[in-house]
């Protein structure tokens, strides 16, 4: 005799019950049919709009390192050890989809810019009486989506509320474990900023940083110099805060991946390790380009980017060269981890290829302690505390640096 399929109760997972109605080892009540429609008409929403219904379980993570990885990082390292800890859950991340609430609404946004006189205060620091947020940030999931959506800046103030003038955020319950700029260089690509802010101030929150982002400009008409301008972002920066950890990221690169944790650790790190670009392989083995993670400390020991680097190409080859003469090593997340997606474009006519790079880079070794931080001059224009994030725009001198270079003997 057949059973009433309700009758087996709710202990019976739908699939079984399906199975059992299949083979005839019970009967469909009209109870039973209704949950099988509510079950496809669920499924079906989940199809169309999966993104906003996608389940996660966040136990799932059972954070831990082999005794080998865990054996093989130094006892210091914190950061190496978070990783290892990253990764060995790393088969078992899901697919989160963040929960895209950009409108159209107008917005009339009540937090205007605030122009940062001498006198003005630095950005606030942390209550120090707060607890060390935990080692894992635990909301992280693994893979994210990555949103090629471009809202206005003000559908993202609406959409980022806590942010505080100049884009600064932190942790509201916890004592954040890094203090960190993130330093952009940017010219004239207002989508791509926009899109870059919406992607990273998702991320940053979501990993308890006590953070906020520098989009550093250079005056219209002169050549554009990424690596100046990545200096001018550090020395600019400190002087609001004391920044632990600068990460300096082109604007173009979206993270896949929320695992890849924007600190510092002890060895400066290469970020953008697996770029869909070039088909998520590192193009050679010393490219330090793309996003690079350097300490504070690290930095000044290096002298910090060349300041001579007019033009597209070779800066970035010039900082690796620095930073094995500081005596580090370029330290990379795997690449299951440091994944990017690079928002297409097409190469800058006002970006041309910088043709004195090799005559610089041959020189590296006499002249990172004389060019770099030490003798950085430029004039900032301006600089904003906006909602979203500080910008500073700056005259990098380009014709009396290159009178100096000149006289130095290296003509470009
Ligand atoms: C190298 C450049 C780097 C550059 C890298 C990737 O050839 O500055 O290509 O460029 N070095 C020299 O020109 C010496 S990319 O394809 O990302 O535009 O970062």
């Amino acid at each position: 005799m057949r059973v009433d399929c309700a009758a087996a109760g709710p202990s019976i997972n739908p699939p079984f019950m399906v199975i059992m109605v299949r083979t005839g080892l019970c009967r469909p009540s009209g109870r039973v049919k209704l949950f099988c429609a509510l079950l496809c008409t669920l499924a079906l929403l989940q199809y169309f709009f999966g993104s906003s219904v996608y389940h996660v379980d966040y136990n799932i993570f059972q954070y831990y390192w082999t005794p080998t990885e865990s054996a093989a990082l130094p006892a210091n390292d914190v950061e190496q050890r978070t990783v290892a800890i990253l990764v060995s859950g790393a088969e078992e991340a899901l697919f989160v989809a963040r929960n895209d609430s950009a409108t159209n609404d107008t917005l009339t946004t009540t937090s205007t810019a605030v122009e940062l006189s001498a006198t003005s205060p630095m950005m606030k620091a942390q209550a120090d009486n707060l607890e060390q947020c935990p080692l894992v940030p635990p909301v992280l999931v693994g893979p994210i989506r990555v949103w090629f959506d471009y809202p206005s800046y003000e559908e993202m103030a609406k959409l980022y509320p806590y942010l505080e003038p100049g884009g600064h955020s932190k942790p509201d319950y916890c004592r954040s474990r890094h203090r960190v700029a993130i330093i952009v260089p940017y010219r004239d690509r207002d989508q791509h900023l926009r899109g870059f802010l919406h992607n990273m101030h998702s991320l940053l929150t979501k990993q308890q940083l006590d953070y906020s982002i520098f989009i550093v400009e250079q005056q219209a008409g002169q050549t554009f110099n990424r690596a100046k301008l990545m200096n001018v972002g550090f020395a600019e920066a400190s002087k609001l805060y004391d920044w632990q950890c600068f990460i300096f990221h082109d604007v173009d690169l979206l993270p896949e991946d929320d695992r890849n944790l924007y600190s510092c650790p002890e060895q400066p790190r290469h970020m953008s390790v697996a770029v869909d670009k070039f088909k998520y392989q590192l193009p050679y083995g010393s490219i330090f380009g793309g996003i690079t993670a350097l300490t504070k400390q690290q930095f000044e020991k290096i002298n910090g980017f060349s300041n001579d680097y007019w033009g597209w190409g070779g800066e970035d080859d010039d900082l690796s060269t620095r930073v094995s003469l500081g005596h580090y090593q370029i330290s990379r997340y795997p690449t299951t981890i440091a994944r990017y997606k690079m928002i297409k474009h097409t190469a800058e006519k006002k970006n041309p290829v910088n043709k004195c790079r090799y005559k610089l880079m041959y020189k590296t070794k006499q002249r990172w302690l004389k060019d770099g931080l030490s003798n950085l001059q430029y004039k900032v224009l301006s600089l904003e505390l906006k909602p979203l994030f500080t910008r500073i725009y700056a005259d990098l001198l380009e014709e009396e640096s290159l009178k100096q270079l000149s006289d130095s003997g290296i003509k470009c």
